[in-house]
């Protein structure tokens, strides 16, 4: 058994790069070929393999040790045979993750105009490299430089740029397609190579050949103005424009199918890694996230053709046909609104509810306390005053605090009231938390913060999440009844409108009151239509007399 030093390899342009990534420790037994360490510069990743098989015995570098060529990676103690040519020595060419440097095979010829083919330079030792993105497309106008597809091997990914300016015309290879040196990616038109300030008459008037150099080569400008000069290049992955992952994270992930793009890296700077990819697996497979394809294909705001609910297509109708029309796209929220409506109002079997609530003296109450209070500058609202009815009323209809879950009923023992809010970018729901324990001042004061947080765009994701129950007022603007829709999970909420003075028989004769108009939306699912109407009942009292809130 023969101890073997594991060096970096020559890795080309590069003088020191950073260790990224230890993908082996002491004690692994590695294979020849398998990736031991990935290196970072700012303009590539690459994987380092093992040109040995055996056991690691000692690991030479740490994450964020800088390595050059000829740099001890780890110690291997050798399986038999395979060590004995290695044992001591330098690594080997096998252990190279890409041949030395090469020069380009065709030098870049400055053009003014015309078709201009771009091909795969040398990129050393790769072959049948496989396209795994195009990120041009025919009609883009190309910067010299740009990256126009990114390739891949096994292990190393990198960008191809293009060496001149035009616009593109053709593209000449497809995601999947495997590329070798020289082959045609694409074609320019009209080009001004970019470093060329004199064009040749002669390349102007034909066909003109120019080899791109991988994004990493220190002069892929200078050597395009310099036809005779063979411009260097390095080998390695650019991960320029791409989520910042190694190659074995990119083969990972291609192969269960997970966008990258949207994978939150967790890595050393934002890095993507395995786990990274795996976790984002395990949330989309329990429903816990979407991928942005899944979400593109839910229901739309509109509710897409109704073809999924087997109903017949939604009329489509040349307005402009009728009168003049100005067509706007809906915005985001309003989307994402749309689509969560649309599904609750479909999926919940809802019943509502209406009722009135005298709230003559609440009312008295809430302008006399506002005129105590009116240096505090905390108005007082009566969707506060709601809201604790609210809670004393969920706590003792526990099932209007509770969410379906499967076949299971779960109750909550928190009392998170969220609150409809009106924004120039549409409906908002932020939401209270623990109302159980905070005052009437206190919502108040919260609710105005939250509402002007809403209006302003900057609510926080967990500040609209969590919510036990919710309630909707339209008591600001007007109107007398309407039937909220469940904002699921969610198995009710309540709609209410604007107070008026009513006349009210009160066993003797009519006397003025002001009444205020509920509606209460619940899911069949979960509660009787009894129990719905005393808990309307139940709020109903308390709103006449918030005493009782204290029982
Ligand atoms: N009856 C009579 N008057 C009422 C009332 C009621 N039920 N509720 C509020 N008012 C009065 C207030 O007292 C206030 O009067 P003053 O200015 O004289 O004091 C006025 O109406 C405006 O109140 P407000 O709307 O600013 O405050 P609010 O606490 O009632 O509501 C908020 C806050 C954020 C809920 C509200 O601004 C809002 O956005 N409402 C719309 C919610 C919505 O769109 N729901 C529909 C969802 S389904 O599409």
């Amino acid at each position: 058994m023969a101890l073997v030093e594991v060096q970096v390899p020559d890795i080309g342009d590069f003088d020191e790069v950073t260790v990224i990534e230890l993908m082996v420790k002491v004690g692994d037994t590695v294979k020849a070929d398998q990736s031991l360490i990935t290196v970072e510069s700012d303009k590539a990743s690459m994987e380092i393999p093992s040109s040995t098989a055996g056991v690691v015995k000692e690991m030479r570098v740490a994450l964020g040790d800088k390595v050059k060529q000829g740099s001890v990676v780890l110690v291997v103690e050798a399986a038999g045979a395979a060590a004995a040519p290695a044992a001591g020595a330098p690594a080997p060419a096998a252990a190279a993750p890409v041949a030395a440097p090469a020069p380009v095979a065709a030098a870049p010829v400055a053009a003014a105009s015309g078709p201009i083919e771009i091909r795969v330079p040398d990129i050393g030792d790769f072959k049948d490299v496989a396209v795994i993105e195009v990120m041009v497309k025919p009609g883009d106008t190309i910067r010299v430089e740009q990256s126009l597809i990114t390739v891949e091997s096994d292990k190393a990914a990198m960008e191809i740029p293009s060496s001149v300016a035009g616009v593109l015309k053709e593209l000449k290879v497809k995601i999947g397609d495997t590329v070798n040196i020289g082959d045609l990616l694409a074609i320019l038109e009209g080009s001004v190579a970019a470093a060329a300030p004199v064009a040749p008459a002669a390349a102007s008037a034909a066909t003109v050949a120019v080899s791109s150099a991988p994004v990493a080569s220190p002069t892929p400008v200078a050597a395009a103005a310099a036809p005779a000069s063979a411009p260097a290049h390095a080998p390695g992955g650019s991960i320029v424009g791409l989520p910042h992952a190694s190659p074995s994270v990119r083969k990972f992930a291609r192969e269960l199918g997970v966008p990258l793009d949207e994978v939150k890296g967790n890595g050393p700077k934002g890095r993507i890694t395995q786990d990274d990819v795996q976790t984002f697996t395990k949330a989309v497979m329990s429903g816990a996230a979407q991928t942005k394809a899944q979400a593109a294909k839910a229901p739309a705001a509109s509710g897409g053709d109704g073809a999924a609910l087997g109903l017949i297509p939604w009329p489509k109708v040349d307005f402009a046909k009728f009168g003049p029309i100005e067509r706007k796209e809906m915005g985001r929220i309003k989307k994402i609104s749309g689509a969560n409506l649309l599904r609750n109002a479909i999926m919940i079997p809802a019943v509502t509810n209406h009722d009135d609530a005298d709230i003559t003296d609440l009312e008295a109450f809430r302008v006399s306390t506002n005129k105590e209070n009116e240096k505090s500058g905390v108005k007082v609202t009566m969707l506060a005053f709601l809201i604790k009815a609210c809670v004393a009323a969920l706590k003792k209809y526990p099932e209007f605090n509770s969410s379906l879950d499967g076949d299971a009923i779960v109750y909550k023992n928190y009392w998170h009231i969220g609150f409809a809010a009106d924004t120039p970018n549409g409906l908002m729901v932020p939401v209270i938390r623990d109302c159980d324990k905070k005052g009437v001042l206190q919502i108040s004061q919260e609710m105005g913060e939250l509402a002007k947080k809403a209006r302003d765009g900057k609510l926080g994701p967990a500040e609209m999440t969590g919510a036990t129950f919710t309630i909707s007022s339209l008591g600001g603007i007007g109107g007398k009844y309407f039937t909220p829709i469940i904002n699921a999970p969610e198995v009710a909420i309540l709609g209410v409108c604007k107070s008026t003075m009513e006349p009210v028989w009160d066993g003797k004769q009519f006397v003025p009151r002001l009444m205020l108009p509920l509606s209460l939306t619940w899911d069949h699912r979960v509660i009787d239509g009894a129990a719905a109407a005393r808990f309307n009942a139940f709020l109903g009292q308390i709103l006449s007399d918030f005493r009782r809130v204290l029982l």
